[in-house]
């Protein structure tokens, strides 16, 4: 494994690992899908809050079914990293889950429902889940790949899957954002 991978495979388990406790759990993942929510703005109970939090379990599910090798419920950031680095990231259900989430988040986003992102949209969103108004522009102005002043599906499900899988050791965590 290169330092790259081991850098990018730490970040990401960091960005999990919410309540840094050592290990990634399913209520890690509840808790940052409850922060996207938050950060979006739309009811706790609505249809939009409800499936990412499942989009979110099912990526959960996934992580665990190639990375718990103890079977405890619980994925420390050994047994993440040597799933990564064993083929887990190369995997379809990986990719697909995240591809996954990354729809429902899309979801929540795009608050008018019109299919895409504004870049007002997403500013307001980051701000909320707390970048500082000119990290949240660069970051929404980084995302719209083809600069025609809105994210489409594509660009933000690129941008996520980029952030798992490229090498990219200027990126602290997604968007340079805090969850
Ligand atoms: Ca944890
Ligand atoms: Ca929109
Ligand atoms: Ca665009």
């Amino acid at each position: 494994m290169s330092d790259n991978a081991a850098f990018r495979y730490g970040r990401t388990f960091d960005l999990f690992d919410v309540d840094h406790s050592g290990s990634i759990e399913s209520s890690d993942l509840a808790a940052l899908a409850g922060g996207v929510v938050r950060a979006g703005n739309v009811p706790v109970d609505s249809a939009k809050s409800q499936a990412l939090h499942a989009a979110y379990q099912r990526f959960w599910e996934v992580v665990a079914h190639y990375a718990d090798a103890d079977y405890d419920g619980r994925v420390t950031r050994e047994e993440f990293i040597n799933a990564m680095s064993s083929g887990m990231s190369d995997g379809s259900l990986f990719t697909e889950s995240i591809a996954d989430a990354a729809g429902a988040e899309f979801a929540v986003i795009d608050t008018d429902d019109d299919g895409r992102i504004d870049l007002a949209e997403l500013q307001t969103f980051l701000e909320n889940a707390g970048l500082v108004p000119d990290e949240a522009r660069q970051a929404a102005a980084d995302m719209d790949a083809d600069g025609n002043g809105s994210i489409s599906t594509e660009e933000y499900r690129r941008a996520w899957l980029k952030f798992y899988l490229e090498i990219d050791p200027e990126t602290k965590s997604f968007l340079g954002g805090p969850y």
